[in-house]
């Protein structure tokens, strides 16, 4: 049987979490996202996330990127500021990370050993409220004693296959959601297990399955864009859980209305990124 206690995400459970906008408010009122993503090859998984950022409703964003990579950023993501590694490859030392309301890291950074030492010196130094996807999960996976130093209230977005790196293996759906919330109460975490409905297993145990998304969205780059949103909502102020739950929900709703639009086989993660603004509307 699933683990309880467990709740669907509606509607109507999202509607209670959307932030408000000031009406004075200006571009420092709603946050400063810090976006750690890309490396030589894998700078779209940075594009994605910053674009998805930038709908996200967050004031600002920068995105921290391996050095000459800043140019693809800068020309396809005008709104992002940047900020450029002294390493050509890969996310190798942090800088200035006490000016971000929030920090998301991982996608495309890559597992390289720089990338592990500049993960480790982040963790050490963190105060912000903190997202890890992609390679950073993997890192942590591999560096276990990292496991120990993730601030409470950390979020965490594995697929299953990055979810059984940190996890261990299970033999069927039951058990995976035992483990998955196991380490969420272990750790204080928030722990998700992104899919078909997807999971998110709270630090205090709660189990929520997501009502939105379909398998148009298993092609590469969904991922990374939902590290955005998610980062986006954490900078703006909301609490790791919120911050999880609303943005799975819009994330798997721009899908949807992806699908309704261009049909699934056809959709990409852009047109999450570009359906975000109907999402958001159909849930004001
Ligand atoms: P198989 O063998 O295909 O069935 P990895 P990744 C499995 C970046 N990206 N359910 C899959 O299984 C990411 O951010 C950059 C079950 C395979 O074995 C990362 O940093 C892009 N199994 C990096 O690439 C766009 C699943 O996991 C393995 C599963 C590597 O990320 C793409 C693959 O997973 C990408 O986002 C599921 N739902 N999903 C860019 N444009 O720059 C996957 N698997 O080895 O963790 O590699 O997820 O591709
Ligand atoms: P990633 O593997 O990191 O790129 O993440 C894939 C994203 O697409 C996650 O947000 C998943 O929830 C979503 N996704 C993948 N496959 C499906 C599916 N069959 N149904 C709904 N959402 C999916
Ligand atoms: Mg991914």
């Amino acid at each position: 049987t699933i683990p309880t206690p467990y709740q669907f995400i509606t509607a109507s459970n999202v509607k209670p979490l959307l932030p408000k906008r000031a009406t004075f408010g200006h571009k420092g009122t709603f946050g400063h996202l810090l976006l750690i993503a890309g490396s030589k090859g894998m700078m779209g998984a940075s594009v994605l996330s910053a674009r998805a950022a930038c709908r996200a409703g967050v004031g600002l964003v920068t995105s921290h990127v391996p050095s000459g990579q800043g140019q693809i950023v800068q020309i396809a993501v005008p709104e992002v500021l940047v900020v450029e590694d002294m390493d050509t490859v890969c996310f190798s030392s942090i800088s200035n990370i006490k000016t971000y309301s929030a920090i998301a890291v991982g996608p495309g950074i890559s597992k390289h050993q720089k990338a592990r030492v500049a993960l480790r010196q982040l963790l050490k130094e963190v105060e912000s409220p903190l997202l890890l996807d992609a390679d950073a999960l993997n890192i942590i996976a591999e560096e276990r004693d990292m496991l120990d130093m993730l601030p409470p209230n950390t979020i965490l977005t594995p697929h299953p296959k990055e979810l059984s790196r940190l996890v261990g293996d299970w033999s069927n759906s039951f058990q995976r959601l035992e483990l998955q919330q196991a380490f969420a109460l272990k750790y204080q975490v928030v722990l998700l297990c992104k899919g078909a409905f997807t999971t998110i297993a709270l630090p205090n145990g709660d189990l929520l399955f997501n009502s939105t998304g379909n398998s148009g969205m298993a092609t590469g780059g969904t991922g990374d864009v939902l590290s955005g949103i998610i980062g986006g909502l954490l900078a703006q102020g909301l609490t790791s859980v919120d911050a999880a739950i609303l943005g799975v929900y819009l994330h798997g709703l721009a899908g949807d209305i992806s699908a309704g639009e261009i049909g699934q086989q056809a959709l990409t993660a852009s047109d999450l990124v570009n359906n975000l603004g109907k999402a958001w509307l159909s849930i004001l």
